[in-house]
């Protein structure tokens, strides 16, 4: 294996090169021979200056996320980095591709910074739930002061050069294609000027501002849902505020093992190797994707406009088909609406909108258009005959070789293929509602489907912008399955004597975003209705039946889009406000059933809830429609705003342990034995003092 760190001279310059692809991590190898180079170049008298690049396409992409919670191996990165500032002759970072936690901190420790364009800068460790622990809470306040290095670090959202130039993070752009060639420049020019080292360290302490730290503060506290690394890093920077540096630096190192040790960062490093690990399917290993740059879309509802808004923002040329020239109008204007909101966050130029707007759109009401799609995707109405028919015309306008994919959410893919002569060409891309807006996209595998048209799926996704998951063929595929579990868990508590507002304040406080019921509200109650109705059939004599929710239904109480649901929306409180009349309802609806009412704690909700989501996860993963643990996982982090910090539920449940979930469901079994049965698969597991994370390979 070549070295990962190369000391060559340049004329006077000592040209220290990081080479560890894919990124430059800073392993344990790294750290040695970045010690090695800093000791050769303190006793190099050839050598007037150090210049630090990366080889590839990246400067450093941080610390080596693998080495976290094993045992620490010296050199650290923090000492490594304050030698390279210690040093007394100049060293100057050049800095291309990625600049991002350890990475930059290693930066920051250089006296010179220059970035070549295009770069991002960040401090992104609060996103694996630590905080910049070589240095960097402390250096960047020196450098950019306390406002904009709290942006930084709080936040963990990169910046580019040009930003990094205004506020002081970095002293130049370079100019050309050569990092390397850039910097050796610039060090020349420092030389020849006379320049010196130049410690961040020895800068003056920040000064401290109160105010700003309190507000900061209680703005994060509302932000961070349960988070600790964003308030733990902000206490950090306070210290820099406070102690001379080399104290700075320890109680820096005091925070970051704090978080280190923390089950946030586990579970949030847990969801980091995971948004690579999803897609990463071998059946689909080397296997070419088909070309496509045309997108035809059927249906433009609110699905159908905003799959195709995802596609032109991707850059695809799309055709959408309605069945008349109204409804083809319909969802020009709601496609408009969407690329203006896109505009208006910074996501597209006005440029770009005005040259999709005039070439890259056809809303039109013939499907013969659809020849000329590669990837076709159908959005109409969720009923089974509509679709055979809908597929059986795309059938017969497509030419060979086009992807036919079905956006439904539930219904039998392998009977929609069969509608068509090439059900190995069809497969489902269920989206999720704003569809260029959210992430998650379940790439929904048919029996048929060939594995060309699954790998063309993942890199249309991957296009997009999504992070997409494989599943197989259910009713409600991985994520809607486990919903409709543990919100029917959530709806046996309300009738057991729980409020709903109690439970989503104590989902909340778990770290979900929205409870249940607010979620229902937001989505509308008729969905929730219109699913019961679908499922009346299917019924077991045993299964508990929320009949209040069906009483809210038909008062006409649909959720946000009417005003009421299990909230009252107005003027006066826009996000809901808790309604009696509801506890009123569902009051009654016990009384109907015969159920005395008790009290839950807010423990025992989240237990509750959480057990039923795992349960229904294993069987997901056991009948095959996951493919592993983790595609749970990320399905319920991007889709149902699981939080991130929690790793998603099967990590969950093997961090709780799976025999104390097991016996959780053994003892609900206790009160309704039908609902509550162990997961063949959970039970295993737990016999075996196992894990989910021991599947997920
Ligand atoms: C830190 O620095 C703390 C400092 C204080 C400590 C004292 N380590 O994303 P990609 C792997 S915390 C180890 O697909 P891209 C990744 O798993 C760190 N491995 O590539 C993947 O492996 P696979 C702060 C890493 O071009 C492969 O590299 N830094 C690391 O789309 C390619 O990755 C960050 O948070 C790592 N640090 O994006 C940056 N990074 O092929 C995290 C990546 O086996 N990294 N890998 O699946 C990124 O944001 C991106 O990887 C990227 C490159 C922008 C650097």
């Amino acid at each position: 294996m070549s070295e990962p760190v190369t000391y060559r001279l340049e004329g006077r310059i000592a040209l220290v090169t990081i080479d560890n692809q894919p990124v430059n991590a800073l392993s344990h190898a790294v750290r040695e021979g970045l010690d090695g180079a800093i000791t050769r170049f303190a006793g190099d008298d050839a050598a007037e200056a150090l210049l630090l690049t990366g080889a590839g396409r990246v400067f450093l992409g941080g610390a080596d996320i693998t080495e976290f919670g094993k045992p620490p191996r010296a050199p650290s990165l923090p000492d490594v980095i304050t030698a390279i500032e210690g040093l007394e002759k100049p060293v100057i970072a050049a800095i291309h591709g990625v600049a991002l936690g350890g990475g930059l901190e290693v930066a920051l420790g250089a006296h010179y910074r220059l970035a070549m364009p295009g770069t991002s800068l960040g401090l992104p460790e609060v996103k694996l739930g630590i905080l910049p622990g070589a240095g960097g809470t402390q250096r960047a306040p020196r450098l950019v002061g306390v406002a904009a290095a709290l942006d930084m670090i709080t936040s963990g959202t990169p910046i580019g050069p040009e930003k990094a130039l205004e506020i002081g993070l970095i002293d130049r752009i370079g100019s050309g294609d050569d990092p390397a060639a850039a910097g050796l420049a610039y060090a020349e020019e420092l030389l020849a000027a006379g320049a010196q080292a130049r410690p961040v360290g020895a800068l003056p302490m920040p000064q401290d501002a109160p105010e700003l730290f309190e507000a900061r503060r209680a703005a994060l506290e509302k932000s961070a849902r349960g988070e600790i690394a964003p308030l733990t890093a902000l206490d950090a920077v306070r210290a820099a505020t406070r102690l001379p540096i080399g104290e700075g630096l320890e109680e820096e190192r005091r925070l970051f093992q704090q978080l280190l040790d923390s089950p946030q960062r586990a579970g949030m490093i847990h969801a980091f190797f995971n948004d690579r690990k999803v897609a990463k399917l071998p059946e689909i290993a080397g296997v070419a994707p088909r070309d496509f740059a045309s997108v035809g879309v059927i249906g433009g509802g609110t699905m159908g406009a905003g799959i195709a808004t995802a596609a032109l923002l991707a850059g695809l040329r799309v055709s959408l088909v309605e069945r008349d020239a109204d409804a083809a109008e319909r969802a020009r204007a709601t496609i408009e609406k969407n690329l203006a909101a896109a505009v208006k966050r910074g996501k597209l130029g006005q440029e770009r909108r005005d040259a999709i707007l005039s070439g890259a759109l056809d809303c039109v009401t013939g499907y013969e258009v659809l020849g000329g799609a590669d990837v076709i995707i159908e959005a109409v109405f969720e009923s089974m005959d509509v679709k055979k028919e809908v597929f059986a015309q795309i059938d017969r306008v497509a030419r060979p070789g086009t992807v036919l994919a079905t956006n439904t959410s539930y219904l039998d893919i392998n009977e929609i293929a069969r509608a068509t002569s090439r059900p190995q060409d069809v497969i489902g891309l269920h989206f999720f509602s704003p569809a260029h807006v959210m992430k998650l996209l379940e790439i929904v595998v048919a029996g048929k489907t060939a594995p060309e048209v699954t790998a063309t799926a993942f890199a249309l996704g991957k296009a997009l912008g999504k992070t997409c998951v494989r599943a197989g063929v259910c009713d409600g595929f991985i994520g809607n399955r486990i919903l409709s579990h543990y919100r029917a868990a959530a709806d046996h508590m309300v009738l057991d004597g729980a409020s709903p507002y109690q439970i989503d304040a104590a989902l909340r406080d778990f770290g979900f975003p929205m409870g249940p019921y607010q979620v229902a509200d937001l989505a509308g109650l008729d969905i929730g209705y219109m699913t019961r109705q679908r499922k009346a059939d299917q019924r077991h004599e045993r299964d508990r039946y929320p009949g209040w929710a069906d009483t809210l239904y038909e008062m006409g109480r649909l959720g946000q889009k009417s005003g009421r649901g299990y909230y009252i929306y107005d003027e006066q409180s826009p996000r809901g406000r808790l309604d009696p009349e509801v506890e009123e309802i569902i009051a009654a609806e016990r009384e109907a059933q015969g159920i005395r009412p008790r009290d839950f704690t807010d423990e025992e909700i989240v237990e509750r809830y959480m057990a039923a989501m795992v349960n229904e996860g294993a069987r997901v993963v056991d009948e095959g429609i996951a493919q592993r643990p983790l595609d749970v996982d990320v399905t319920l982090l991007y889709g149902y705003g699981f939080p991130r910090h929690r790793g998603g539920p099967m990590h969950y449940a093997d961090t709780a342990g799976l025999g104390v979930i097991r016996d959780r469901i053994q003892r609900y079994a206790g009160g309704d034995d039908h609902f509550w049965q162990v997961a063949p698969l959970l039970a295993r597991l737990a016999d075996d003092q196992s894990t989910f994370a021991s599947l997920n390979g």
